[in-house]
């Protein structure tokens, strides 16, 4: 048994020793409730789905580079380091003289592990930076695509509106009702990149639960809100929370209880707004009558509701799965309409805390001074796309497209380089993403792991995973600063990122300019060197690195309420403006009206969403984040396996739908529409709302027919269901939370699922000698 180190992830800290077979892994003791997803670390770093040796795809090594329709089916060559290292520099120099910076894709999403040296997209855009000058990267994310373009429109920068909206503590302390649209899930919020030391949501909940603050959670899902939060749990229909906040503006406006001073003081727009909301801008009043029929909910209970919230503390939260879906932008900025018509923005504890609960870091304190990220040097190249267009952009390269009031063009991209990330796991509709990746002459992938991302490449290294090195964790939301302390020696040839980059770098005559002449020790001491500095610039200090490591954590100072951007605002408006155009909260924004988009007027509006249910496809289904795992990573994890049923991913569904179908509890089900189907195993509930059916994201793709055009997975990837098209012209984020299916109860023999056994090769093999 090797000594207890400190480490870090995602979803919490822990204390890890190598015992003689699995790793033993136990929570931080300071954590009040900690993740159990610390129970996938444990078998984790030397199962059999390990990438061991530098593979290259045979395909590319035996025709060279170019579109290949193999690519997910074909079997893979282990080659030595050198050789391996020698093919992917060759062939980013050649893209590069050929076809230049602009040809090569460098956006490589992707949540890779905690430390913040080690960050995979910090590293591939450092090294593409460094060595070709620049790559075509990705703008925003698939957490929040939408959001994170609107917000800046409408009242502040997304991390400004998240990070620094209301705190947990003055909800405990003030709030009387939270309005939760798409809830406040434990399974999100134990998560915070970069780690989380302690875990106080739940804890938060119960305290501000028993002082007598009620929690509505309008949600098709009961489990979006934790016991202890005591909800009342109303289900509405998929993608109809707009429709919804219009009715209840609507009534609180008629009822004389909108707040008129604070719309005409702090607000921008409100009579455009109101006129659509009253319908005398289109003729449609978007009463309770109107919302009923589109939310599958009564129009009492809505105007019920908008009398219960006058005169309260009133918290609206619109969770980020909200706006992964069509028109994904408007119930972010109805959320934030509906706080400022009860006048509640920047009173403690009411008002807007846009995506409350989504993650770890927010409704927390900030970090007097944040750990600084690993330099990414200077991208020369301008071209850029919205996260989620990516294979748009493969599949449609010259093509124009709108984005956020520009006309884009997408790049002809020839390479994409990918560290830290899982496109089957992330990306939408994955038949057609498997078609846009056939497109590339290259793509090339670490990963610790041999994920589907990895079965697609053409040449794979093996990346250590975060237990094989030593690193930083931290967030500038939790004060804890975790040394995160080497476990275990990488498994096989695993090597971690820098040091695969540095290789390369050397290669292209650029070692140094990436390296800066440091090993990875030495930039974490330079790193955390930087800390020190700035916090000498607040008459602050820390202990040098060395007494650090030892320790394994320093609690960093943080400050307290008093930055919160809204009551800077309430108390100032003149004085302390929103980084609007307007400063003030715009319910009509000249700016976005001025793009003239059809899918993004120019205030909140009811758009309905063209994927509806139909004859064929009667379900809406939920495509959400996963509560056994993050996201794809550590899927063959000890904890995520043992709640899957037959080695398939599980899918919710109500009685009523479940009994139409002669679904019991336990059968093995196909959830199908026209981009491709999965199996799943029912569970049959009444926490979910008649009509919608659930499986949550993050089981690694296992086509049966690897290339087929319409996927079907055997293991329960939702992927394979979703729709690849953007919120809106506005934002083009992210929509697959939502999609439309069917579901039968499957009666076939079940199809082995390979998908946590690495693809065929062919060990040692010297292809010159072949
Ligand atoms: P992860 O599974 O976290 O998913 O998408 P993302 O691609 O981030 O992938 C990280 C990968 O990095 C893993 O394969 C892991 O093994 C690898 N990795 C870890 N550490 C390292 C390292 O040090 N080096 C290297 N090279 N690799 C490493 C997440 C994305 O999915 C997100 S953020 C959201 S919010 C979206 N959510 C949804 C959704 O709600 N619904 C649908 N349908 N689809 C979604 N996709 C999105």
């Amino acid at each position: 048994m090797s000594s207890e180190k400190m480490h870090s992830s995602h979803w919490g800290v822990f204390r890890v020793s190598e015992g003689d077979h699995d790793l033993s892994v136990t929570a931080w003791g300071d954590d009040p409730d900690p993740s159990p997803l610390l129970g996938n670390f444990t078998d984790a770093a030397d199962h059999p789905v390990r990438i061991g040796k530098p593979a290259v795809r045979r395909g590319w090594l035996e025709h060279g580079p170019g579109p290949d329709n193999r690519r997910g089916a074909d079997e893979y060559i282990e080659v030595e380091w050198e050789q391996a290292l020698d093919l992917a520099a060759a062939e980013l120099a050649r893209v590069n003289r050929v076809f230049g910076a602009e040809a090569v894709f460098g956006g490589s999403y992707g949540w890779s592990s905690a430390g913040r040296f080690h960050h995979a997209q910090s590293q591939v855009h450092r090294f593409l930076n460094t060595t070709i000058g620049g790559y075509v990267r990705s703008v925003n994310s698939y957490s929040s695509g939408a959001a994170a373009v609107i917000l800046p429109h409408i009242i502040g920068e997304l991390n400004e509106v998240a990070r620094r909206g209301v705190s947990w503590d003055d909800i405990v302390a003030h709030t009387d009702i939270i309005l939760s649209f798409g809830g406040m899930a434990l399974k999100n919020s134990q998560v915070a990149s970069g780690g989380i030391s302690r875990h106080t949501e739940r804890e938060s909940m119960r305290l501000a639960a028993e002082r007598g603050a009620r929690f509505i959670n309008f949600s098709p899902l009961r489990s979006d809100m934790p016991p202890e939060a005591r909800a009342r749990w109303h289900a509405i229909a998929p993608g109809s929370d707009a429709a919804l906040m219009l009715a209840l503006i609507h009534d609180i406006v008629v009822n004389g209880d909108a707040d008129k001073a604070f719309l005409e003081r702090y607000c921008e727009g409100w009579s455009q707004f109101e006129d659509y909301v009253l319908g005398k801008a289109d003729g449609l009043a978007k009463t309770p009558q109107w919302a009923a029929g589109i939310c599958r909910y009564p129009a009492q209970a809505i105007a019920a509701l908008a009398r219960e919230l006058a005169e309260k503390r009133v918290l609206i939260t619109v969770s980020h799965s909200l706006q992964r879906a069509e028109h994904g932008e408007q119930p972010v900025w109805l959320g934030l309409a509906l706080a400022a018509v009860l006048g509640q923005p920047g009173l403690p504890g009411g008002g807007y805390a846009y995506a409350l609960g989504a993650i770890g870091h927010y409704g927390k304190h900030h970090n007097i001074v944040a750990f600084p990220p690993f330099p990414q040097g200077v991208n020369q190249v301008n071209t850029f796309i919205p996260v989620a267009r990516v294979a748009d952009m493969l599949l449609h390269p010259g093509e124009h497209y709108d984005f956020n009031g520009q006309r884009l063009t997408y790049p002809h991209i020839r390479l994409a380089w990918w560290a830290g990330g899982n496109p089957f796991h992330h990306h939408q509709d994955l038949g057609r993403l498997r078609r846009a990746f056939s497109q590339l002459d290259t793509l090339i992938v670490h990963e610790p792991f041999w994920t589907a991302t990895a079965r697609h490449a053409d040449i794979v290294l093996p990346a250590t995973m975060t237990l094989e090195r030593d690193d930083v964790g931290g967030t500038p939301t939790d004060p804890l600063l975790v040394a995160m302390q080497k476990v275990r020696e990488p498994q096989g040839e695993a090597r971690d990122d820098y040091t695969i980059f540095s290789a390369l770098a050397r290669r292209l005559g650029a070692e140094h300019t990436f390296t800066q002449g440091r090993s990875s020790q030495q930039w974490l001491r330079h790193l955390y060197r930087q800390m020190q500095d700035k916090l000498g610039q607040h008459g602050l200090s820390a202990p040098d690195f060395d007494t650090f490591w030892q320790a394994g954590s320093l609690l960093l100072p943080q400050t307290k309420d008093g930055d919160r951007l809204l009551r800077h605002f309430r108390a100032d408006p003149g004085g302390a403006p929103l980084p609007t155009p307007s400063g003030k909260i715009e319910l009509f924004s000249r700016t976005i009206a001025g793009f003239g988009y059809a899918d993004c007027p120019g205030h909140p509006a009811w758009l309905a969403a063209r994927q509806q249910p139909d004859a064929h496809h009667p379900l809406w289904l939920i495509a959400n984040q996963p509560a056994t795992r993050l996201h794809s990573q550590l899927d063959f994890g000890q904890w995520s396996a043992s709640h899957k049923q037959n080695e398939r991913e599980i899918c919710q569904i109500h009685p009523c739908d479940a009994s139409k179908r002669a679904i019991r509890n336990g059968d093995i089900v196909k959830i199908f529409n026209q981009r491709g189907a999965l199996l799943a195993c029912a569970r049959i509930t009444e926490d979910i709302m008649s009509g919608v059916v659930q499986v949550p994201t993050g089981a690694w793709f296992a086509p049966l027919e690897p290339l087929a055009d319409k996927p079907f997975c055997v293991h329960g990837n939702p992927n394979v269901v979703t729709s690849d098209t953007g919120t809106s012209s506005l934002a083009q984020g992210c929509t697959g939370q939502i999609a439309i299916v069917e579901i039968v109860k499957f009666d076939g023999p079940l199809p082995a699922m390979n998908a946590f056994k690495p693809p065929h090769l062919t060990k040692g093999l010297n292809p010159a000698s072949e």
